[in-house]
């Protein structure tokens, strides 16, 4: 649980749009994870290489990622963002191996999602260590209160095609997350955020996960019917308006 004097704020995520990073897994809750994630890899997690498989959703099909994903940490300070009715509706695992030399550009993530309202929370969960050499996650406080269109990055190593117009960048003002085994931080989906590449030999690996609550509405035609990634799970509290019956995932048994 994120324990008494942690520096989770829900008063900080309204005001910058994020807050943390906070203790929110034990030690030995990450080291447990950090090896599910390499044995679903198919690796040795002493000889971290390149995914060779999708890293999106695994909590649609392996129950420790479903654990993971609505971890009391998580949920508890989702309840305090977002309040007691909890949709879990995305899960992705972000995973640099070593000397990874793609980085993850400027970007808001609802540029990418079409759902109505647009009401978001995502934890960003670091299993391992999450530093500046291997390309921790940064953000840039107080960027959330406008969305801005987005452009072509035109550059062959950055993980999407599309990010923030450079210009609007004012990179000084970004903050290192800095995080070590089991550490999170919580932003929203309007946040500028993005990574570096991973220029050390130590593998970055973290997932985010996405909650929202049941007002929202996901609008499947334009994810081009997607369920392979949404899929939405109460969590806590009720849904009495059911806008996603659709898409409504099914807990793994193992
Ligand atoms: O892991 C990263 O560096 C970026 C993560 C991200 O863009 C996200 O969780 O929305």
């Amino acid at each position: 649980m994120i324990t008494k004097g942690s520096l989770f704020s829900a008063a900080q995520f309204q005001e910058e749009g994020y807050s943390g990073p906070v203790q929110g897994l034990t030690l030995e809750e990450a080291d447990n994870y950090y090896r599910l994630f390499f044995d679903t890899l198919g690796q040795s997690r002493f000889e971290p290489g390149p995914a060779r498989i999708s890293l999106s959703a695994w909590h649609h099909r392996h129950r420790w990622a479903y654990e993971l994903a609505t971890h009391p940490s998580i949920v508890g300070a989702m309840r305090q963002i977002l309040g007691e009715d909890l949709v879990l509706w995305a899960m992705q695992f972000w995973y640099k191996e070593p000397n990874n030399d793609k980085f993850i550009p400027w970007h808001q993530d609802i540029n990418y999602w079409p759902m109505e309202p647009a009401i978001n929370a995502s934890a960003w969960v670091s299993l391992g260590w999450s530093i500046r050499e291997n390309g921790c996650l940064r953000v840039i406080p107080g960027t959330h209160r406008s969305v801005v269109e987005h452009i072509s990055t035109g550059d062959a190593q950055s993980m999407f095609s599309e990010g923030l117009p450079g210009e609007l960048v004012d990179e000084s003002q970004a903050i290192d997350l800095e995080m070590s085994p089991g550490q999170m931080a919580f932003f929203n989906e309007a946040i500028f955020h993005g990574s570096e590449i991973n220029s050390s030999n130590i593998p970055r690996v973290a997932f985010s996960v996405r909650y929202t609550t049941p007002e929202v509405r996901f609008l499947m035609d334009e994810w081009g019917g997607d369920t392979s990634r949404i899929r939405t799970f109460l969590v806590h509290g009720e849904d009495t308006l059911k806008r996603n019956e659709s898409i409504r995932g099914v807990v793994p048994e193992e």
